[in-house]
């Protein structure tokens, strides 16, 4: 008996996943949105989608009521050498088996006409459409993963790494492009 209702505790956890859309072909991996600041007019999502199914899929759409527009952006190269946001309408393709990082200075998704402010911590619900993996949604924390916040100074939130003080602090070149 207690071994049975046990694994229905475990049975009931292990349908969560299937809530949220085809979590079996696609897997969001460290998902989080930037902004600027709990004024800014926009912001954008980043994290890496990795297909784990057998064929390419494509994120075609993005959905949130935190913004008024939700578009696919990517960076290009102007002539004059100037980095600029494009929108994608195709949408970004993901090959079998790949995975494909959504990033500072290239792909992201754009929130234009953020509802309201944004503060870090708190958490944006965001609608990711794959033409076949069909609906994923995500409750994507706003901030930075430590990782990606290296030389950075868009946030001054308190008590996150405090502690590290000295220490490693120079030559982090040789990452960004721009
Ligand atoms: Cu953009």
């Amino acid at each position: 008996m207690r071994f049975l209702s046990r694994a229905a505790i475990v049975a009931a956890f292990l349908t969560l996943p299937a809530l949220a859309g085809a979590a079996e072909t696609i897997r969001i991996v460290e998902p989080f949105v930037r902004v600027s600041g709990p004024t800014a007019k926009s912001g954008a999502a980043f994290m890496t989608i990795e297909n784990l199914g057998a064929a390419p899929d494509r994120l075609i759409e993005v959905r949130s009521d935190a913004a008024q527009r939700v578009e696919l952006h990517t960076h290009r190269q102007d002539a004059a050498g100037v980095m600029q946001m494009i929108h994608v309408p195709e949408g970004f393709e993901i090959g079998a088996g790949a995975a494909r990082a959504l990033a500072r200075g290239g792909d992201h998704v754009m929130l234009m006409g953020l509802a309201r402010g944004l503060t870090e911590g708190e958490e944006v619900e965001i609608v990711l459409v794959f033409e076949k993996a069909g609906e994923i949604a995500l409750k994507v924390p706003v901030g930075a993963p430590a990782a990606a916040a290296e030389g950075q100074h868009m946030h001054h939130g308190a008590g996150h790494d405090a502690g590290h003080g000295s220490g490693h602090s120079s030559g982090h070149g040789a990452q960004q492009s721009n």
